[in-house]
């Protein structure tokens, strides 16, 4: 969008702006909308950054190509390299929620959050304090699993001790032996129903807020586009990324998005109230 295209909703295109909004009453459905780069700060590596991120570090895995690892076909035939990576992806007490986590539970004990849609599988949404009532995990969760085969549910804790060890779980009902995976979305597999049941909630937003996503999966990427295009739009993000940054009311905010969350907390006077909840998280 070129510079002297006027907003149509915010005054000016700017955090402050934005700050403006939220604490004029205006924006009382508040959708945000993340990706694993609100997690990178805790330690766990996102799919596409260069060098980083977890597909520039998966050759060691011998992958025809690094989305094979959540590919079901594949899987099927050799599910090593998904345990590998299951280990350096699991939840535990390993993680620990970023000040972007923060802020979006900010956002809910303030009571503007409408929905949290996450890709992320690393449950720190939980973690951080956000109503289970707010998140919709659009890729699933590492919290359950079963067998592929005969869909048998397997044991957390069990899980838990392969996946420590980069083992292979198979399911336990007799005679079967299928493998066992999470319940997260592999490529090929329908999204689960609650994305398609609050995907609404998108559409009713009076301000979205994208964070820490490359907006590459299909169908997710088109979430920040089903709003009016009157309804603001903040990007916090390394890159540029799906059409944040063509309509009139696009606050693109390039960079680290802890430290781009933190400047929008420093707007609405938040900034103490995210720091302690975060310290004492
Ligand atoms: P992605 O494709 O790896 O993109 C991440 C995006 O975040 C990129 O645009 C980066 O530039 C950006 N980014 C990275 N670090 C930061 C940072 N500190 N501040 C701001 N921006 C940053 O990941 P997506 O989530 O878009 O892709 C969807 C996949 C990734 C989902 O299916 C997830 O399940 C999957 N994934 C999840 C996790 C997790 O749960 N934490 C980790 C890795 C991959």
């Amino acid at each position: 969008i070129s510079e002297d295209t006027p907003p149509l909703t915010l005054s000016e295109r700017s955090l402050a702006a934005v700050a403006d909004f939220i604490k004029s009453g205006k924006a009382r459905r508040i959708v945000v909308m993340t990706g694993a780069g609100i997690s990178t700060a805790a330690g766990i590596p996102d799919f596409r950054s260069p060098d980083t991120g977890l597909y520039a570090n998966l050759a060691a895995l011998n992958l025809p190509e690094p989305e094979a690892v959540f590919d079901l076909t594949f899987f099927c035939e050799n599910p090593r390299p998904f345990y590998a990576l299951a280990r350096e992806l699991y939840p535990g007490a390993r993680y620990r929620p970023t000040v972007s986590h923060v802020f979006i539970a900010l956002l809910a004990r303030k009571g503007l959050l409408h929905m949290l849609f996450t890709q992320n599988i690393d449950c720190l949404e939980r973690a951080a304090g956000i109503p289970p009532d707010r998140i919709v995990e659009a890729h699933g969760s590492f919290a359950t699993q079963r067998c592929i085969d005969c869909k048998e549910p397997f044991e957390e804790a069990r899980m838990r001790d392969f996946v420590a060890r980069a083992e292979v779980p198979r399911c336990e009902r007799d005679g079967c032996g299928g493998l066992v995976k999470p319940d997260i979305v592999f490529f090929g597999e329908a999204l689960p129903s609650a994305f398609f049941e609050q995907i609404g909630k998108a559409k009713e937003a009076d301000l979205i807020l994208v964070m820490g996503t490359s907006l590459q999966v299909h169908p997710f990427a088109g979430l920040p586009n089903m709003a009016d295009e009157k309804v603001p739009r903040v990007l916090f993000n390394l890159e540029q990324v799906g059409s944040l940054g063509t309509q009139a009311d696009d606050v693109m905010v390039l960079g680290d998005c802890d430290a781009g969350v933190r400047k929008l907390a420093d707007e609405l006077g938040w900034r103490d109230e995210l720091e302690k909840t975060w310290r004492e998280l």
